[in-house]
């Protein structure tokens, strides 16, 4: 086992006395619709493997269509009128022993078979299957930042899945399985590049190649979208500028969009990043982002949509970086077109292990606004560590806006983005549980009211074992782990504490860097009096982006959850926490929770030898090990760091750092990737 089957696996069911009957049979209706082709091979396979060890079943080609077994399946998704946008049901019919999955599209049937395989193999008779199901937010998406030549950036798993050099000609099965997996968790739609984007994706050469994709994905209702350079006019259209109130502009990108809606006539459309991190932008010619993004979705038409990011924050007011995407884009709520999505990070500052929701949700109620999630762990640890994200989702998702409905409740009419964690590696994701993320993101994007403790189960069990003893250990290891990294990374609302670059380590002292923002000490403010960002009013007031009764909850430090003190407010290292201890022991003491919290789960792993196989046993205690090292390393180098600047001794009983700060200092890795 190497983990390629994902959570697909559909591990032999041992005591499954439907099976054990014979092979149930499958009857379709529309069975020569593409979609329903698949969903049928689907559950096909699925039942194979799930009757896998049974005899005469063997392993080979199941015989459809036989009359009086004790159990049959019926696909039956015929368009009813209603948008085909994914609702199904599975219905068991006990008296004829038959299992119905239906639906208004051929979607439904391939989302139901899914379900229904989901559900089986955690064990659950298929005759008491009962689903009813419709996605919370009609687009569920992946981000891609993979560039043509195969670097995958902030990609800790191999090279980039899309094998742009042998497209068109050669299409690797890998996308395929890409696009099951994908489909069995809802998602329906991909951008194949990095928002960092080549103008390459808009020439006459890549289309072919974008089309072998989107035909291979279009049976798995997933559309295919591309990240679009925003100066392309310009660098391959040969016009000299890309000014987006130009009108030869706004015609080149309407001629590039009939090109590819030519070839690809369910192409979703444009991803920008725009005046962003040196990317062009419609600034760059004194122009708005609603200007750039309007021009665009004018080029598209109704055919597509223009996503158009609200990652920003300008070299020119470096105060308090947490508040420019505000700034900036508030005062054009209600200028977007109506086929523009504005897509917003979960936090205001950058993926951190935690941050407070994104201001700009809920504050632009005349825009659709898109929430993006990042799967693959720029700053959690990469793939090495094991952070199980669905919690930190969970945590944005539920958050009150206080602007008329939490996060997930502002996004619903709109959707969810993951930056994805997918790369050539055999197990797609760098790691066995990196996997859960994807897996969390899309059942998260399908329904945002699923606990994290509801994906981590069904999850595991369709990964590992569907063992109660096993699930029971396992759950609660992964639940905990992305507290520990918060812990040994950035306790108490620190952030952005990593090393430059490539962003694993720590580097809490970095102050050098040439712009402000980019240095750790700008975030952490540490003197030698206290620590903490004051984001309230006697600071940058960034607390004031968010509505009044959001805002009352952390406008005071001693009201101030821990869990953001330090985001919000500068104290001084004796301020009183809720533990009673002084804030700097209790700092010191959220680092050994940490420490203490990756130790046991090192522990309980250790324990669920006898679950798992042997080679994904290894893989993940192997690095869990090294978590174990490097959670060590966060809290000596943070806490040799911090005493170089207060000059406080550790709380007593403490173990002091194992190394020197000039020793953490002296560290680099030129092999890190995504240097
Ligand atoms: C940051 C990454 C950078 C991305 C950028 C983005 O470090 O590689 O290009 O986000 O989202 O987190 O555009």
């Amino acid at each position: 086992e190497d983990g390629y089957a994902l959570w697909l696996r559909h591990a032999p069911l041992e005591d499954a006395p439907w099976l054990d009957r014979g092979p149930p049979s499958i009857y379709a209706r529309n069975g020569d619709d593409p979609t329903i082709k698949v969903a049928t091979a689907e559950l096909e396979r699925g039942l194979l493997k799930l009757g896998g060890k049974r005899d005469p079943w063997g392993v080979g080609t199941m015989p459809r269509s036989l009359p009086n077994t004790p159990a049959s399946f019926e696909l039956d998704c015929r368009g009813d009128g209603k948008p085909n946008d994914g609702r199904f049901r599975v219905a068991a019919d006990r008296s004829n022993k038959t299992v119905k999955i239906s639906g208004p599209g051929s979607i439904s049937c391939l989302y139901g078979v899914y379900a229904l395989l989901r559900e089986l193999s955690q064990g659950e008779d298929p005759l008491a299957v009962n689903l009813d199901e419709k996605p919370a937010m009609p687009l569920r998406m992946l981000n891609h930042w993979d560039n043509p030549d195969g670097y995958v950036e902030r990609g800790y798993s191999g090279r980039s899945i899309f094998d742009w050099w042998r497209l068109p000609d050669h299409l690797d099965q890998r996308l395929l399985d890409y696009a099951s997996a994908n489909a069995s968790i809802g998602i329906n739609g991909t951008v194949v590049n990095n928002v960092n984007a080549s103008p390459l994706f808009l020439t006459d050469r890549y289309i072919p190649k974008l089309k072998r994709v989107a035909d291979a994905l279009r049976p798995y209702g997933i559309r295919l979208y591309i990240s679009a350079r925003f100066s392309a006019p310009h660098e391959i259209g040969g016009l000299p500028t890309a000014d987006p109130l130009d009108p030869r502009v706004e015609a080149w990108w309407k001629e590039r969009a009939d090109e590819i809606y030519a070839a690809i006539p369910d192409f979703g459309g444009f991803l920008v990043k725009a005046n962003s991190e040196g990317q062009p932008g419609p600034q760059d010619y004194g122009r708005t982002h609603a200007d750039g993004a309007n021009m665009m979705a004018r080029a598209i038409g109704d055919r597509g949509t223009v996503i158009w990011r609200a990652f920003v924050y300008s070299e020119v007011d470096p105060t308090d970086r947490a508040k420019q995407a505000y700034a900036e884009f508030v005062p054009l709520d209600g200028k977007f077109a109506g086929n523009v999505i504005v897509q917003v990070k979960n936090g205001a500052i950058d993926f951190q292990p935690r941050e407070p929701f994104h201001p700009l949700f809920g504050a632009m109620p005349k825009t659709r606004l898109m929430l993006e999630t990042q799967l693959t762990k720029e700053y959690l640890g990469f793939a090495t560590h094991l952070v199980f994200l669905a919690p930190m989702w969970e945590e944005v998702l539920r958050a009150d806006t206080g602007r008329g409905g939490t996060v997930a409740d502002v996004i619903a009419p709109v959707g969810m983005a993951g930056v994805a964690n997918t790369g050539s590696d055999r197990n797609w994701s760098g790691s066995h549980f990196d996997q859960a993320n994807w897996y969390a993101f899309g059942r998260l994007a399908w329904d945002p009211g699923l606990s994290s403790e509801a994906i981590a189960r069904e999850w595991a069990a369709q990964t590992f074992s569907r063992e109660q003893p096993f699930l029971d250990a396992v759950v609660p290891l992964m639940l905990g782990s992305r507290q520990a990294a918060v812990d040994y990374m950035t306790p108490l609302g620190l952030t952005h504490q990593m090393a430059t670059g490539h962003h694993y380590g720590p580097g809490p002292w970095v102050a050098d860097l040439a712009r402000p923002e980019w240095n750790p000490m700008y975030y952490s403010r540490a003197d030698k009096e206290g620590i903490g960002f004051d984001r309230t009013a006697s600071g940058s007031n960034a607390l004031s982006q968010y509505a009044p009764a959001v805002a009352a909850q952390w406008d005071e430090p001693g009201k101030t959850s821990p869990d953001y003190l330090l985001w919000f407010h500068h104290v001084t290292w004796d301020f009183a926490m809720p533990s009673g201890k002084p804030l700097w022991n209790e700092l010191v003491g959220r680092y050994d929770a940490g420490v203490a919290r990756v130790d046991a789960m090192a522990q309980t792993w250790a324990s669920l030898e006898p679950y798992v196989d042997a080679q994904r046993f290894t893989d993940v205690a192997e690095n869990l090990r090294i978590q174990q090292q490097e959670a060590r390393w966060w809290r000596d180098a943070s806490i040799a760091y911090w005493q170089s600047i207060n000059g406080l001794g550790l709380p007593a009983g403490t173990r002091p750092p194992e190394h020197s700060l000039d020793y953490y200092r002296s560290l680099t890795f030129p092999e890190a990737p995504g240097n």
